[in-house]
């Protein structure tokens, strides 16, 4: 279909038809090749090892090792858990400064551990947490910082790494989205005292669902390795407090598939982002954020910006509008962790001084992308966003009838 044909069929929301059949997602897993796969599942039925630190699973981890650079990768069964370990395993306790725009992972594992999650607000250009509020944020009781590299885009590492060391603060960041990126010329995976992926299905590199705690400090290497396996040393001896955070083979079959086919994944979902940023990025009241090009990048997360005064719609009328084409973008990560349970309770208030989080969180909205789209695909997404901003004031003047 061509650009004036498709740009002239009426907006589903006005009455026209769905521009897509099937409903697309944020997060349709990238799935590798799947022969593969299935031999690498014989392989384990015929070993009948399933899980507990299986040869799958320490494949898995020196693959990752070697693909970072990283001393030590400890695959666990989900990213949350891979912080619940590591948030214990760094014996932080009393309060943790994170950023309040994140997946509400991050403050649940502090929470569930009875830490206090002290939100810091954001730096709203690159949405991730602001150093100059997390030093005035320090108390006698704040044992750690969580930096979050969302959207794949590193965080502040080096003045957070310069707080925590001028402070003797545990340091940890939550890579969940960031899996395959870079930081100055570095893979993430190794700063801070630990860095946390996750495998989740919507991520760039899933295993179903699965974690990793990644470190170069050996000791602390030992320690989580141990509390995976609910602080077992040998049979009958119980050496710390542990949990069942074990990887199963299985899972692990689908990380190893899924490494193999990374690069092909990230290379679609670059060519994704320049096709999106072609067509949207001189809309007015749009911004598409960036990823630094001089730097190893996933793409996994195309994020949107809209500025509801020059856009013309507000987000949430942009969202109803392309969820109406069967285009389910999400407005990640609205509206803030500290307005969820149990923080908007405990901790009423925050948002004083979480501006620059309650501001991004009612802009945000976050695309489709990855192995479930062609480029036709992402054309036409932008193409009903495009005409979306056109026929704007017909969509407003509908809203208000109804
Ligand atoms: N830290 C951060 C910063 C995180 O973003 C996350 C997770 C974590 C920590 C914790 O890691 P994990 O414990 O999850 O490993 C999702 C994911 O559940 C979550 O992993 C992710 N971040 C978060 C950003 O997004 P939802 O509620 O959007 O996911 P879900 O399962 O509803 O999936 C979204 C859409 O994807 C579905 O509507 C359809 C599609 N989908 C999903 C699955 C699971 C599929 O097509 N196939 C599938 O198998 O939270």
């Amino acid at each position: 279909m061509d650009t004036e044909r498709r740009q002239s069929q009426r907006l589903a929301i006005l009455g026209g038809k769905p521009a897509f059949s099937e409903p697309l997602h944020v997060g349709r897993p990238n799935i590798g090749d799947r022969v593969a796969f299935f031999h690498r599942v014989e392989q384990i039925l015929n070993n009948k090892w399933l899980t507990n630190d299986g040869p799958m699973v320490r494949e898995f981890e020196s693959r990752v090792c070697g693909m970072l650079g990283t001393k030590h990768c400890v695959a666990v069964c989900n990213g949350t858990v891979a912080l619940d370990i590591a948030i214990r395993a760094l014996g932080m306790q009393g309060e943790v400064i994170l950023p309040a725009f994140t997946f509400i992972a991050t403050a649940h594992a502090l929470q569930w551990q009875g830490i206090i999650p002290v939100f810091c607000d954001i730096d709203p250009h690159c949405h991730h947490i602001d150093p100059a509020q997390v030093e005035e944020l320090i108390t006698p009781d704040t044992t750690g910082i969580i930096g979050v590299h969302l959207w794949g885009c590193p965080c502040a590492i080096t003045a957070l790494s310069d707080i925590a060391q001028r402070n003797s603060l545990k340091l940890l960041f939550d890579a969940a989205h960031a899996f395959g990126c870079s930081y100055r010329q570095q893979m993430i995976g190794n700063y801070g005292d630990a860095e946390v992926v996750s495998f989740h299905a919507t991520k760039v590199l899933n295993s179903f669902e699965g974690g990793a705690i990644l470190t170069n400090n050996d000791v602390l290497a030992d320690k989580i390795r141990l509390m995976r396996n609910f602080g077992f040393a040998g049979y009958d001896k119980v050496v710390y407090l542990g949990t069942n955070g074990k990887m199963s083979e299985i899972a692990a079959a689908m990380g190893v598939t899924n490494l193999d086919r990374l690069m092909d994944f990230v290379d679609i979902n670059r060519n994704h982002h320049e096709t999106y940023r072609a067509l949207l990025e001189e809309l007015p009241g749009l911004r598409i954020l960036a990823c630094h090009n001089d730097e190893k990048h996933n793409y996994q997360y195309v994020v949107l910006e809209i500025e509801q005064e020059r856009f013309g719609i507000s987000r949430d009328l942009l969202l109803r509008s392309l969820h109406a084409e069967n285009i389910f973008a999400r407005r990640y990560f609205y509206p803030g962790a500290h307005l969820m349970e149990p923080y908007a309770s405990l901790y009423p208030g925050s948002e004083a001084r979480l501006k620059n989080t309650v501001q991004v969180s009612e802009r945000v909205l976050v695309l489709p992308t990855g192995t479930q789209l062609d480029t036709s695909g992402v054309e036409l997404i932008g193409d009903r966003i495009r005409a979306i901003q056109k026929y704007a004031s017909e969509i407003v003047a509908l809203r208000t009838l109804q």
